[in-house]
């Protein structure tokens, strides 16, 4: 099953539409255009089970919900990042907004992961549905085909919300 962070925070009922800004690009070498296809289509797997909606916003930070980032090692928030592997990425719960990404993963964008060369390779859109997830407000699940179902597998995609994902985050929104 499905559960919340502590509190169960959520973003405010009344803000359907919520803004968010890729903005930490240059530890990365994926291109701007793929980036924001990517992160498009994870928020559109969760706007279409919910009322809610995302829009990107390229204006610097400045008004974004919600902001996007490629990081190394320490990077200030006391959850270092630790090479390939390990911790992919991490997102923090309503309604803090930081969605941050290892830089040092071998992500794959916008190919099929299941044929990348690297052993270690991990599909962007596949973390960032589970990370978006978190900045929603949903914690992990206990079910084993959720998207929020603690365990990813190297050269696997997985972006389909599993029922279990949409009475969560229908039940919150
Ligand atoms: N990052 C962890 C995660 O997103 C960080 C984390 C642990 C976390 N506990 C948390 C974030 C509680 C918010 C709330 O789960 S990770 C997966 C999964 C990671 C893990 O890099 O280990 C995915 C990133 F679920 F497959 F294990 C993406 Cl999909
Ligand atoms: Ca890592
Ligand atoms: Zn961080
Ligand atoms: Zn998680």
């Amino acid at each position: 099953l499905y559960s919340y962070f502590p509190g169960s925070p959520s973003w405010p009922r009344s803000k359907k539409s919520l803004k968010y800004a890729i903005t930490a690009t240059s530890a990365t070498t994926i291109d701007r255009a793929t980036l924001s296809q990517v992160f498009a289509r994870a928020f559109a797997r969760w706007s279409e089970a919910t009322t809610l909606n995302f829009t990107e916003t390229t204006d610097a930070a400045g008004d974004a919900d919600i902001t996007i980032g490629f990081h190394g090692g320490e990077h200030g928030d006391g959850e270092a990042f630790d090479g390939p592997l390990g911790t992919l990425a991490h997102a923090f719960s309503p309604t803090d907004g930081r969605f941050h990404l290892d830089a040092a993963e071998a992500w794959v964008a916008g190919g099929d992961v299941s044929r990348a060369k690297a052993d270690d390779a991990v599909d962007l859109e596949s973390v960032a549905v589970h990370e978006i997830g978190h900045l929603l407000g949903l914690g992990h699940s206990a079910v084993e085909g959720a998207i929020m179902y603690p365990t990813i597998t190297s050269r696997t995609r997985k972006v389909d919300l599993a029922s279990d994902d949409v009475v969560g985050i229908q039940s919150l929104y």
